[in-house]
């Protein structure tokens, strides 16, 4: 073992020897290393041979902390639970941008595709469930500053399995996509994947049929300064996601029309507008040249006056979206209850030179996550002692609920307040937004300041006069009001929709249900920043009824490189990660703990008294059992319905004896098999 495998062994405990340790290891390539179950994980930024298939069998069915620390023993740990014990489980990946959740989330996928089920209908759906990654990611992710592959949307799925642990599909849950990032992108950053892709991958006769061109810069919604990514193949991924779609159980015209779709808004990229004059005064906007709307509208089966039109008329009217991609007919297929592992990969904490709107959302977002962390990880823990009445001394930590209500609460929260804003009649722009929020804010802070210092709203007067600053958990990040508004509106204005809706095409009909003249609803539909938080809060109390399992991921430097340990920035998110809490609280407390009935089962053939009943009750089984073993007494505390054990080590110790026994069980039945012939 190279350093020290779980940080509550760490002896002495300091910010600095857990650095140390985390160097140790990343130096020799060990980029796992535990907090008792949680999993921090280094983005080592090169490929390493720990991944291959004999890796997965010397993870499987092993106990958590038998092996070296990897991703594939809390992916074996989660699956196994949810098999044996019919536990719900959730896999909650943090991490700023470019710390490798997205890649440990398929690491985790793939480790349960290995080890569940067999035969050929699994096969398929194993395949499903793999395959909607790269669909997924050519049309949500894109190079930022901070990630050559960088998700721009937050992703939950649930793996559903039957009762022997099979799998039967699952149901993907998309949130908040940045789809501005399709208009423009800042610069060094690309468009969508899927744009690049398909100009560089397809074939020419493909191309034609599109009417496009194979040149990237033919296409203003196409930046060229970053247009090709060293290390990135777009036409070798064209294929892998062509091949997918096709695996996801996409037909040949559906992807022709997603395809058409994509030629289209690149074609809509390039249309421009010019003011014409009109006889009364004013100015009317009329499109440049009209071939690119012309095979705009050939491509999607549309009118070309029809949309012409629709381009230079408006009428309120909106329709927000809410992806939900069933890949599979597993819900619809039985009543029984499945059994549920839920993989949330969200877009990590970012701090741009700019940020809008769209960071906002991705910053809390991470708010949420890390919340739910401390609730559940450092909070949960430390009741649990307090229930069962363990002798217990509190340890602070940086609660970030705070800054969550800053922003969630109802009454003056951020959004509350940028709804109310963009609902209000009269002129309302970014600037008297800003102004309500400083007004509001500053007042709620003197209020807040009174009672705690824990106002992260910061004002002062070095603000440039059209931003807001938040100090969040990872760090302060300062807003531009700019767009705010208008993102948090979302409005799609209804001829558009109307017209999109005539399309001869299903697709984009399918895309705008609201643009059905019949089905006209004048009710303003709900803003993004309230649908998101609206579907962020389910989302927790959906993750709250599950047996969470943590990976915290780490970025190492800022350079995307491999072997670089850049230790400032490595302590700046071990801070606010709140990882030496998370050690302290699991020291001070009990790595392993169990209700005694399960307890007695499992380990009552080690000891003579409890092997093979016990007539009493469990917790005096389990104490026989303790006794008879000799682990010593400070090793482990009996709480009010569960054994807490101090150590791995004796839990190993214990699973240790119990394969003895199985085994030498086993070789007696042999020989006296053997007798019998
Ligand atoms: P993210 O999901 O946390 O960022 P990714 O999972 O996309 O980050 O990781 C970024 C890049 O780091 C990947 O494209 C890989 O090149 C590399 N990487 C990460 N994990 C590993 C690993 N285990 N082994 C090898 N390379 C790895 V964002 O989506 O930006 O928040 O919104
Ligand atoms: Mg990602």
């Amino acid at each position: 073992m190279i350093g020290v495998g779980d940080m509550v062994l760490l002896e002495p405990l300091s910010e600095d020897s857990f650095l140390e340790n985390l160097k140790k290891r990343f130096d020799h390539s060990e980029i796992y290393t535990y907090i008792g179950s949680v999993v921090i994980s280094m983005n080592p930024y090169r490929s390493l041979p720990i991944y291959t298939p004999d890796k997965v069998e010397e993870y499987r069915n092993r106990n958590f902390y038998e092996l070296s620390p990897h991703i594939y023993a809390l992916a074996d740990e989660a699956y196994r639970s949810l098999r044996d014990q019919d536990k719900d489980q959730c896999i909650l990946i943090t991490g700023e941008s470019g710390a490798g959740k997205t890649e440990a989330s398929k690491l985790v996928m793939s480790y349960v595709a290995a080890v569940c089920g067999k035969g050929q209908e699994v096969n398929k759906v194993k395949e499903q469930l793999l395959q909607s990654n790269p669909v997924l990611e050519a049309f949500g992710n894109a190079k930022t500053v901070r990630n050559d592959n960088s998700s721009r949307f937050g992703k939950y799925m649930d793996i559903e399995f039957d009762f022997k642990g099979d799998p039967l599909g699952g149901v993907i849950s998309n949130y908040l996509l940045e789809k501005s990032r399709v208009v423009k992108q800042p610069r060094g950053e690309r468009n969508f994947h899927v744009f690049y892709q398909l100009l560089s991958g397809a074939s020419d006769d493909t191309l034609k049929k599109l009417r496009l061109h194979r040149d990237v810069s033919k296409y203003n919604y196409l930046s060229l300064d970053s247009a090709v990514v060293s290390g990135l193949d777009d036409a070798a991924n064209f294929r892998t996601v062509r091949n997918a779609m096709q695996i996801v159980g996409f037909m040949e015209d559906e992807v022709q029309s997603v395809l058409q779709l994509v030629a289209a808004v690149l074609k809509l990229g390039n249309i421009e507008f010019k003011p014409e004059s009109r006889c009364n005064g004013t100015d009317e906007s009329r499109i440049k040249d009209k071939n690119d709307l012309k095979e705009m509208c050939e491509l999607l089966g549309i009118e070309q006056s029809v949309l012409e039109r629709a381009f230079s008329y408006r009428t309120v009217e909106a329709k927000l979206e809410k992806v939900s991609t069933t890949l599979n007919v597993a819900q619809a297929q039985t009543k029984t209850r499945h059994k549920v592992m839920g993989v949330l990969d969200i877009y990590g904490f970012e701090i741009f030179e700019d940020n809008s709107f769209e960071q906002f959302i991705i910053n809390y977002c991470n708010e949420k996550l890390q919340q739910i962390f401390i609730e559940l990880t450092l909070r949960e823990e430390q009741e649990e002692y307090v229930r069962e009445g363990i002798e217990w001394t509190n340890i602070e930590y940086f609660n970030n609920a705070v800054i969550c209500d800053l922003i969630e609460n109802n009454k003056n929260g951020i959004l509350a307040m940028l709804d109310e804003e963009c609902l209000r009649p009269g002129t309302v722009t970014d600037e008297t937004f800003l102004d309500k929020l400083n007004t509001v804010c500053a007042e709620h802070q003197h209020f807040e300041s009174r009672l705690s210092k824990n106002s992260k709203f910061l004002t002062d007067h070095s603000l440039p006069h059209n931003c807001f600053r938040i100090q969040h958990y990872a760090g302060k990040v300062l807003y531009r009001v700019e767009g705010f508004m208008d993102k948090n509106n979302d409005l799609l204005y209804r001829d558009l929709s109307q017209a999109m809706y005539k399309a001869n095409h299903s697709l984009i009909k399918q895309l705008f249900p609201e643009g059905n003249p019949a089905k006209v609803n004048l009710k303003r539909p709900p803003t993004a920043g309230f649908q998101f938080r609206a579907s962020v809060s389910t989302l927790m109390k959906n993750l709250q009824t599950k047996n969470p399992n943590y990976i915290r991921c780490i970025k190492p430097n800022d350079k995307k490189a491999p072997h670089i340990f850049t230790e400032s920035l490595i302590r700046h998110q071990v801070r606010y990660l709140g990882l030496m809490e998370n050690v302290r609280v699991r020291r001070a407390g009990y790595a392993f703990r169990q209700t005694y009935e399960p307890c007695l089962e499992r380990y009552k053939m080690l000891c003579k008294r409890t092997w093979p009943h016990w007539r009493g009750r469990a917790r005096e089984g389990v104490e026989v059992l303790m006794a008879d073993l000799q682990v010593p007494a400070e090793e482990f505390s009996y709480g009010r319905s569960k054994i807490f054990i101090r150590n791995p080590r004796t839990l190993f110790f214990l699973e240790e004896r119990r394969r003895q026994c199985l085994q030498d069980l086993a070789t007696l039945i042999q020989k006296i098999y053997r007798g019998w012939k």
